[in-house]
C-alpha cells in the first residue's frame, strides 16, 4: 500500500469548516470527511461539532456508530495518519496551577470560562436525549475540582442540640434506602447572553445550555437529617439547611448554600445527597462522591463534592447564600445593590428556549420541526407548550418517559 501523509494534531485542527475542509480522526488515523457533512445520518451540525479534532468522545456517546458498517463508510474518507509524537498522549499540565487537578473534558463543551470551569452543551445536543450524557451536562464551578480520595470521605452532619453524625461513603449507601429522582438542574444565569443584549449584566456569558436532567441516586435528605436527630417540627418550620463544599478558596473559605428545613423534611419535595447520576457514579466535576440535588430549584443550592449538613436557625452564611445569587428590580445597580434587602433564591420561575434551528440559520421552505426545552420550575409538571400562533407543541420525551417510569410528575421536559 502506498505511505500515506503524517499530520499533526495542529495541522488536523485547522480543519473545521467545509470551506477549509473537515478533517477529523479515529485512532491514529486521519479522515477528510468534508464530502459526507451533508450526508450525515445525524445531520451535518452534529458531525461539524468534531471538526478538527477525535471522533472518539462524539462516538462514545452515541452507540449508533458502533457497527461495522460506520467505520467501513470512514475509511474510504482515509487522507492519512497522525504523526507518531501526536499519537502519544498530551504531556501532563502544570502543577503549580490549582486547576492543574482539573478532570479532563469532553471536547463538544461549549466553554465560558475554563478555570474556574463553567461550560455549557451545544443546543443541539442538549435535545438529541431526554436525559443529558453526564460528560455533556453543564458544569458550573466556582473553584477548582477538589480531589476526594472516596477510602477516606466523610460526610458530617449535624442535627439540633449538639448531635452529630459522621458518614463513611459506604455507611451513607447501606444505612439509607436508596432513593431515585429525575431532576433537572438549571443556573440562575442560564440565557444570561440574551439578557445582555437588552442591557449588559455581571457574570458568566452563558447561552441557552446552562440546563441539564439527570436521573440521580442517593440518600434521601430526609432520612439523613431523622437519624441526625432532626424531627418534623424542628425548628417550627422555620429554620434551614446549611451545605458546605470541599471546593475550598485561596482563605480556605469552602463553596456553601442552604434551603429552607420544610423543603429538606418534605416527602414530596425529594431532595438528595446523590452519589449517583445517570447511573453511574457522580463525575468528578459534578460533586464526586457526594452532592445535594435540590429538584426545582436554582442549581446553587444544590451543593456538590458534599461536606457537611447542618440545620440551623439562619441560612448559610456563605458569600453565594447571602450576597448572589438574589433578584432585584431593574433600576438596582452595582453601585446601589443592597443585598440584605432581597431574599435568596430558591424556585425558579418558568423557562423553556429553541434548540433547533439555530438563530440565524437558512432553514427549507415548508414544515419545519422545531426542538427545545420547557421547564415549569419548582418540581412541577410542565402543563402545555404552545407554539407564537397559538399552536400547541407536540409535547416529547418528557411526558412518554415519566409515565414509563411510573413517575407521576416531573420538573423538565423536552419537546419538539
Ligand atoms: C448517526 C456516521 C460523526 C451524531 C450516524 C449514522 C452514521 C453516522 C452512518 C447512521 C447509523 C445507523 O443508523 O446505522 C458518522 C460519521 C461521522 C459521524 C462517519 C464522522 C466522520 C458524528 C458526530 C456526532 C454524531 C461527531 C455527534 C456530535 C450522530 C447521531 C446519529 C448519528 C446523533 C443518530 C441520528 C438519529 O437517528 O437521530 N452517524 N457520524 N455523528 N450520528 Fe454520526
Ligand atoms: N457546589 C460546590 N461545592 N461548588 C460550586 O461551585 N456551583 C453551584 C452548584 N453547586 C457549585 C456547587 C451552581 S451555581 C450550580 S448552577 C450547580 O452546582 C451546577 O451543577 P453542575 O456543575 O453539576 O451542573
Ligand atoms: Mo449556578
Amino acid at each position: 500500500a502506498p505511505q500515506l501523509p503524517r499530520y499533526t494534531r495542529a495541522e488536523v485542527a485547522q480543519h473545521r469548516t467545509p470551506k477549509d475542509r473537515v478533517w477529523v480522526t479515529y485512532g491514529t488515523d486521519v479522515f477528510d470527511v468534508t464530502e459526507f457533512v451533508e450526508l450525515h445520518p445525524g445531520g451535518p451540525d452534529k458531525i461539524l461539532l468534531a471538526a478538527g479534532g477525535a471522533l472518539e468522545p462524539f462516538w462514545a456517546l452515541y452507540a449508533v456508530h458502533s457497527q461495522p458498517h460506520v467505520l467501513e463508510l470512514l475509511r474510504d474518507y482515509k487522507v492519512g495518519e497522525l504523526s507518531p509524537e501526536d499519537a502519544a498522549a498530551p504531556p501532563p499540565g502544570d502543577t503549580a496551577d490549582p486547576f492543574a487537578g482539573d478532570p479532563p473534558r469532553h471536547p463538544a463543551l461549549r466553554v465560558n470560562s475554563l478555570k474556574p470551569f463553567n461550560a455549557e452543551p451545544p443546543p443541539e445536543l442538549l435535545t438529541q436525549s431526554f436525559l443529558t450524557p453526564n460528560e455533556l451536562f453543564f458544569t458550573r464551578n466556582h473553584l477548582p475540582v477538589p480531589a476526594v480520595e472516596p477510602g477516606s470521605y466523610r460526610l458530617r452532619v449535624e442535627g439540633p442540640g449538639g448531635r452529630a453524625l459522621s458518614l463513611s461513603l459506604s455507611e451513607l449507601r447501606q444505612r439509607f434506602p436508596k432513593h431515585e429522582v429525575t431532576a433537572t438542574l438549571q443556573c440562575a444565569g442560564n440565557r444570561r447572553s440574551e439578557m445582555s443584549r437588552v442591557r449588559p449584566v455581571k457574570g458568566l456569558s452563558w447561552d441557552i445550555g446552562a440546563i441539564s436532567t439527570a436521573r440521580w441516586g442517593g440518600a434521601r435528605l430526609r432520612d439523613v437529617l431523622l437519624a441526625a436527630g432532626v424531627r418534623d417540627n424542628t425548628g417550627d418550620g422555620e429554620w434551614h439547611v446549611c451545605f458546605e463544599g470541599l471546593d475550598v478558596d485561596a482563605s480556605g473559605t469552602p463553596y456553601g448554600a442552604s434551603i429552607p428545613l420544610k423543603r429538606a423534611l418534605s416527602a414530596e419535595a425529594e431532595v438528595l445527597l446523590a452519589y449517583e447520576m445517570n447511573g453511574r457514579e457522580l463525575p468528578r466535576d459534578h460533586g464526586f462522591p457526594v452532592r445535594v440535588v435540590v429538584p426545582g430549584v436554582v442549581g446553587a443550592r444544590s451543593v456538590k463534592w458534599l461536606r457537611s449538613v447542618a440545620v440551623s436557625p439562619s441560612e448559610s452564611p456563605s458569600h453565594w447564600q447571602q450576597n448572589d445569587y438574589k433578584g432585584f428590580c431593574p433600576s438596582v445597580d452595582w453601585d446601589s445593590v443592597d443585598f440584605g434587602a432581597a431574599p435568596a433564591i430558591q424556585e425558579l420561575p418558568v423557562q423553556s428556549a429553541i434548540t433547533e434551528p439555530r438563530p440565524g440559520a437558512a432553514v427549507p421552505a415548508g414544515e419545519l420541526t422545531v426542538k427545545g426545552y420547557a421547564w415549569s420550575g419548582g418540581g412541577r409538571e410542565v402543563v402545555r407548550v404552545s407554539g407564537a400562533k397559538g399552536g400547541e407543541g407536540k409535547m416529547g420525551w418528557g411526558e412518554r418517559e415519566w409515565r414509563e417510569m411510573g413517575w407521576g410528575k416531573g420538573d423538565g421536559g423536552k419537546w419538539e
